[in-house]
């Protein structure tokens, strides 16, 4: 398999202004004719031949300018066309079959809708194209289909013609204004019913707004239809960007790789990003909708109007979409939570993989299979850098930078160095430095010192990045640290936040006007995704973790603590769980915190993180020293946890109070159950029994999953002939069991594949049962190395279908070399035994190989 190197970089010979599809549709056989309006780019290399990228495909006729002919020939997928002019009209047709494409890129079925999948490299399953990003076009669709069948017929833009034919048949055409790369292009046709909506945006324009669902499914579509308009507006008022169309149509499928996709007028969606409701969906599921659809519609200026030149700069439009959607949920909901769950996440996917075998640059310099590439470094380290340039340029000269750019490439296909040139030339700030974070792999570590002699504090701090592949020798990141010292007494700030930025392997930085005993708060809202090593005396983290006054660094407190006491544990050493208990014990007290935050910073840190911390990983270790301490927690704040158990609102209430004790309710839930298993079952049920939301239904079933009562079975089977026929419940059903934490795990994995509503062709079931179990450390790391065999069985038996979704569980796997000898050399034997199997896709084979390498 051939790497693309992003130095390779050339500009494509032949441009495509226009393209013209016509579409016949059936689900097992449509048929494609495709026109082509090319012309000679004057800043390729003026070659004859036209190259249009193909996959699983053949032309069934090409024509050029009008007239059949046979001056083609493939080479290997691609379509080969010798052009003497400089402008021509190529005609190619092509038959597919949508009931048979299991990979679900290109044109696909769907529950009997058809539906399309490009991004990024999914087009050319359906046409001969150029399939690159660089190559913006205006495209014009027309489709035909039976009319019973296929009652909607959706495609970019707008609707400009449609009627009815013979037998039942009918058409309809789509002509999107904006030229843009195949990516975007998106195609629906299906028995689908909208709820339909309005927005006027700040110009005064009317947008017709649709969410195309299955019928019956239309009630579920109101927290999305909102999140819609909320983003709208919110766009509109944090970055002056408006809406471009009359009509922005968004469809929801049952069987997506992805959780949606950001095509021009006409997102398509994963079902489990649209539909919600209070009976099915939980608190986490109604912000993961608003999250999502907030990013695909942000898209339309951040990746759409503004595209990528080629997909090495894909963080280009993710990192910041990511960075604009975060933006918006903190401004529709808690803004510390939100930041402490972006965190979370970034800690328990990006981390891991920068420092692992596939660990990659957010601008990366080459790939095998480009859809390898959409990793939390692109997305979720992507908004981090972007948020450094946020958090040093300040709000205002941001947004002037923002703007330049949106002016300057409208209509183009950008690279990250155009952003950055933009925001530096809005701003008059030199931000040349920051960009080693897009060229450099790797999570750099931070070591801290305060050092205090009479009124003089000197903080000392020092940089490493540990090499990753290809990168054996790092250069010092400028990291910007919010900073504050606060009075050792508790009393309060003593010198308030300001933003250091460190650049050097190794500095010093005075700080004037401390006259009493002060403690460092660094790292402050995280403002560097870094891993951070303070020297701390007695005491300090215990009176961060009950007084700093930034949220985020209270939180960060309580966590370390909690990670002393398990590292420690785990470890084979004893560390006093007292000062945990009572930092734990003042926040469920504290009247200053609200009941969301106190449940994120109560909850332990999980054995995934907290194995990132360790060297040689023993996941048997770590489990016993975390469950050791959730019984002394469960234990000794016996009384408060029954309170916060039992307070806070009941019901459906979105609003962060209501989250939040929600929230609060299940983590409390959890360590009683920990402290006391027979209580905690009973209680686990009573809050089953009496839910009137899903997140109070699926909290208690968490709990109950783990243990061994009688009240488990009685709640899993409620809850299973209650929901069998939603599937994304019963998604959850699944997820909740594969994630459990019990002896028998890989036994109940292996049951749960057996179980008749378990199928390999929807990857939202996929994902809930091996996706939950290749992340829950204890059960998957099983010694014995069951866990291990499974997973990989999993990844050879779904790589022939579904090579994307297979590629995403080898990271599991690929970090072998992170935990003990015996585990790592059984891990490796699988990798080893995948890489043997035959027909690997070029995906899997590009994740099996780098983790051997
Ligand atoms: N841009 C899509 C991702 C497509 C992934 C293709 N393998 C979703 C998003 O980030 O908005
Ligand atoms: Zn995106």
């Amino acid at each position: 398999h051939n790497e693309i190197r992003r130095l390779d970089y050339r500009p494509p010979d032949w441009l495509v202004p226009q393209i013209g599809l016509r579409f016949t549709l059936g689900d097992e056989h449509t048929r494609v004719q495709t026109k082509l309006l090319v012309a000679r780019n004057p800043a390729g290399d003026q070659s004859e031949t036209l190259r249009l990228n193909g996959d699983e495909i053949t032309p069934a006729g090409v024509w050029i300018d009008g007239e059949v002919t046979d001056a083609w020939r493939m080479d290997g997928p691609d379509l080969l066309i010798d052009l003497p002019g400089d402008r021509h009209e190529i005609g190619i047709e092509t038959k597919l079959n949508p009931a048979a494409n299991t990979k679900l890129m290109g044109l696909y079925a769907s529950n009997g809708m058809l539906c399309t999948q490009c991004e990024a490299e999914g087009f050319r399953r359906i046409t001969f194209f150029p399939d690159r990003p660089d190559v913006l076009s205006k495209y014009r669709v027309h489709m035909e289909g039976d009319k019973a069948l296929f009652p909607v017929l959706l495609s970019n833009g707008n609707r400009v013609a449609s009627g009815e034919l013979e037998g039942g048949r009918h058409w309809a055409e789509w002509e999107d204004p904006f030229p843009k790369p195949c990516y975007l292009f998106a195609l629906v046709a299906g028995d689908l019913v909208a709820n339909n909506d309005r927005f006027t945006t700040m110009s005064g324009r009317e947008v017709e707004l649709n969410i195309y669902v299955r019928d019956g499914d239309v009630p579920k579509t109101g927290h999305a239809m909102q999140a819609l308009k909320d983003s709208m507006a919110w766009d509109e008022r944090v970055y002056g960007r408006e809406y471009d169309l009359d009509l922005f149509n968004i469809v929801a499928v049952s069987d997506f790789n992805m959780g949606a996709m950001e095509n021009k007028g006409l997102n398509i969606f994963n079902t489990r990003y649209i539909l919600a409701d209070a009976e099915t969906a939980t608190d986490a599921d109604f912000d993961n909708v608003a999250g999502v659809v907030a990013h695909e519609y942000f898209h339309n200026w951040s990746g759409n109007r503004v595209t990528c030149r080629d997909w090495f700069q894909l963080s280009l439009k993710e990192g910041f979409t990511v960075f604009r959607d975060q933006g918006f949920s903190a401004d529709h909901g808690s803004a510390a939570v939100k930041r402490i769950e972006d965190v979370k996440m970034l800690r328990a996917a990006q981390f891991p993989e920068d420092q692992g075998p596939l660990a990659h640059p957010v601008r990366p310099d080459s790939y095998i299979e480009i859809s390898n590439f959409y990793t939390a470094t692109i997305y979720n380290k992507g908004a981090e850098l972007i948020r450094m340039f946020h958090t040093v340029l300040g709000a205002e000269k941001f947004r002037a930078g923002t703007d330049l750019y949106f002016e300057r490439h409208d209509g183009e296909a950008a690279t990250c160095d155009d952003f950055v040139k933009a925001l530096e030339d809005a701003s008059g700030v030199d931000l040349s430095a920051f960009k080693v974070w897009y060229s450099q792999a790797g999570t750099p570590k931070v070591a801290a010192r305060l050092e205090q002699d009479g009124e003089r504090a000197t903080l000392h701090l020092t940089q490493a990045v540990a090499p990753t592949p290809g990168q054996p020798v790092k250069q010092p990141m400028p990291i910007p640290l919010k900073t504050a010292l606060l009075a050792a007494d508790g009393s309060g700030e003593i010198v308030g936040e300001r933003l250091i930025l460190l650049d050097k392997a190794e500095d010093q930085v005075r700080i004037e006007g401390v006259n009493e005993p002060a403690i460092l708060s660094i790292n402050r809202g995280f403002s560097a995704p870094i891993l951070l090593d303070v020297q701390r005396g007695a005491g300090e983290l215990e009176q961060l973790a009950a007084n700093d006054t930034d949220p985020f660094a209270r939180y960060e407190a309580i966590q370390e603590m909690m990670l002393r006491v398990l590292i420690a544990g785990a470890e084979g050493k004893n560390v006093d769980p007292e000062p945990v208990v009572q930092a734990v014990r003042n926040t469920l007290q504290s009247n200053a915190l609200d009941a969301w935050f106190k449940g994120e910073a109560i909850l332990p840190p999980s054995e995934g993180i907290i194995g990132d911390r360790m060297m040689d990983v023993d996941p048997d270790a770590i489990h016993v020293a975390r469950d050791a301490l959730r019984e002394t927690l469960g234990r000794e704040l016996e009384q408060e946890l029954a309170d916060a158990q039992a307070g806070g609102a009941a019901g459906i209430d979105l609003s962060p109070n209501g989250k939040g004790a929600r929230r609060l309710r299940s983590v409390a839930l959890g360590l009683i159950a920990a402290g006391d298993p027979a209580r905690g079952a009973a209680l686990a049920k009573a809050q089953f029994d009496a839910a009137d939301n899903m997140t109070d239904r699926q909290g208690a079933m968490t709990t109950l999953v783990s243990l061994d009562a009688p009240e488990r079975a009685e709640a899993l089977q409620a809850f299973y002939h209650r929901f069998k026929d939603d599937a994304l419940v019963l998604d959850k059903w699944f997820g909740l069991q594969a994630a459990a934490q019990r002896s028998d795990g890989v036994e109940q994995v292996k049951a749960l594949l057996e179980h008749p509503d378990f199928t390999l062709q929807n990857p939202n079931r996929f994902r809930a049962v091996v996706g939950s179990f290749g992340v829950n450390q204890w059960v998957f790391h099983r010694a014995t190395g069951e866990g291990y065999r499974l997973m990989a069985d999993m990844i050879i038996t779904v790589d022939a279908l579904n090579p994307q979704v297979a590629a995403r569980q080898v990271p599991v796997l690929g970090r072998w070399k992170r935990f003990e000898p015996k585990r790592a050399a059984l891990m490796r034997a699988e990798l080893e035994r995948i890489l043997a199997a035959p027909k690997l896709s070029k995906d899997t084979f590009e994740q099996v190989s780098k983790s051997l390498a």
